[in-house]
């Protein structure tokens, strides 16, 4: 039976919805509707600039033909295969894809349909590539405080993120976390990479001795950490944190869901600070958002360690119904073409000067204590009311939204991260629009 959905739902109660405040969102709902290139389309009928790619997934902007009409021909033809011992030539073809525009030791993939989902499954690639090799006494894990890895038990274990992680019991055992990279006292208002902070990585040396190298089997990070406000790795930092784990025969992860596709011009943070992990994890703008999708992407060595035994069995006992979805490998190759065809990561290249420009002359305005950017990146820390931490941030997301400007906030700082279709004029009515919002920010 066709129906028409409502543009507007009538009942509230029933979405229990993931990050928000519902009590207060129910009480005076923000909905969008649609979207088109840059803009979104509120319920009234508004345009709000999309200041953040939805979150930091829509690479390529909204409504891209090439990717909805991918999606819809792609339904028509094959919905669905099993994921486990069948195939379909999409996810083939995509893997192909993300191996070529992937840094040159990156050959194999591993399809997933989230962040989250990538981070569980390179943790569990690293624990098992050791074992597969007779190293089965590596099974420590070292993540990093203030560390996003999405919202699974592995990646809140890891993850350093305390609301994130409190709330839910004892977690993975066996893991430890080296300190964060913030160091605002030293870094503050920095263009790019801050100077300051990269003997921050010789904390692992510490760990190692504390537990053993010989029994660590990974260290995950962020390249650059996006979901916890915004932090740059400082200049040597990610070198460093290389050349401890290869000393030690550690696997080194880069979570690059939100560096990925473009976000700092190049195709990955590894590429941007030439640094190359053992194992990457992926989503968001691996789809542009479209449809659920994630990867993990790992060397010829680390696949290789696990192509031995007899042929019939199973090399690795993980995998989702949905990894490589025929849908979303379709909206996967679509979205690669967008980026390619639009010369997308180019473009976020071409404007990270002219965007670092803007988001610095707000420097001076009330309240702004830091603001920090790489690639099409930025992040404005505010200082936080007292007695009412995350409020200040919280009221300027939602004066923007007023003014017609999506923007992130977590905490108190104010995260941005636009479509890398983005051009001057828009750069100027987002920075616009929050500069006038900040001005009058109580
Ligand atoms: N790793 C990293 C580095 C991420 O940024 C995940 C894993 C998890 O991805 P999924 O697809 O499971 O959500 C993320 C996701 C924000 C924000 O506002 C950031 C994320 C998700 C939602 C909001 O900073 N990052
Ligand atoms: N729970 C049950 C009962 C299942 O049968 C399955 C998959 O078959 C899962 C969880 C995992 O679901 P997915 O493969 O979508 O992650």
């Amino acid at each position: 039976m066709a129906y028409d959905t409502p543009k507007v739902p009538n009942d509230l109660s029933a979405f229990w919805m993931p990050f928000t405040s519902n009590r207060q969102f129910k009480k005076n709902p923000r909905m969008f509707v649609s979207a088109d290139g840059m803009y979104y389309k509120t319920s009234e009928g508004r345009d709000v600039l999309d200041g953040t790619a939805g979150l930091w997934c829509c690479n390529a902007g909204h409504n891209r033909p090439l990717i909805t009409e991918a999606i819809a021909k792609q339904a028509s033809e094959l919905d669905y295969a099993p994921a486990f011992q069948m195939g379909h030539p999409k996810a083939f073809e995509l893997a192909s894809a993300l191996r070529d525009m992937a840094p040159e030791p990156f050959e194999h993939v591993f399809f997933t349909n989230s962040g989250s989902e990538s981070v569980e499954t390179a943790l569990k690639i690293a624990l098992a590539y050791h074992r597969v090799r007779g190293e089965g006494t590596r099974t420590r894990l070292i993540g990093r405080e203030r560390g996003y890895h999405g919202v699974n038990f592995g990646g809140i274990s890891v993850g350093g993120i305390v609301n994130n992680r409190k709330f839910f019991g004892s977690l993975l055992t066996g893991v430890d976390h080296l300190p964060h990279t913030h160091l605002p006292d030293e870094n503050a208002y920095t263009r790019g990479q801050p100077e300051h902070g990269a003997y921050l990585a010789e904390d692992l040396e510490r760990i190692v001795a504390l537990h053993g190298g010989e029994n660590i089997a990974a260290v995950i990070v962020e390249p650059m950490a996006g979901s916890t406000g915004v932090l740059m790795p400082p200049k040597g930092y990610l070198q460093k944190l290389r050349e401890i784990c290869t000393k030690h025969g550690i696997l080194l992860i880069f979570d690059e869901v939100i560096t990925g596709f473009g976000r700092l011009g190049s195709s990955f943070a590894a590429d941007h600070f030439g640094v190359m992990p053992d194992l990457i994890t992926t989503a968001k703008g691996l789809t542009n958002g479209v449809i659920p999708m994630g990867a993990v992407l790992a060397t010829a060595e680390i696949h290789d360690a696990f192509m031995n035994g007899p042929e019939e069995a199973i090399e690795l006992f993980h995998g989702y119904t949905y990894s490589g979805n025929p849908i979303a490998s379709a909206a996967g190759l679509a979205t690669l073409q967008t980026y390619r065809e639009d010369g997308l990561f180019e473009n976020a290249a071409a404007l990270a000067d002219y965007w670092e420009d803007g988001l610095h002359s707000l420097k001076g305005l009330p309240h702004v204590i830091d603001i920090r950017n790489m690639g099409l990146i930025g992040a404005i820390e505010l200082s936080p009311i007292d007695g009412a931490p995350t409020k200040r941030a919280f009221d300027a997301f939602l004066q923007c939204y007023e003014k017609g400007l999506l923007i992130r906030t977590t905490g108190d700082i104010i995260a941005l991260s636009p479509p890398l279709m983005i051009n001057k004029a828009q750069i100027d009515e987002l920075f616009g629009i929050l500069g006038g919002v900040l001005k009058g920010l109580k």
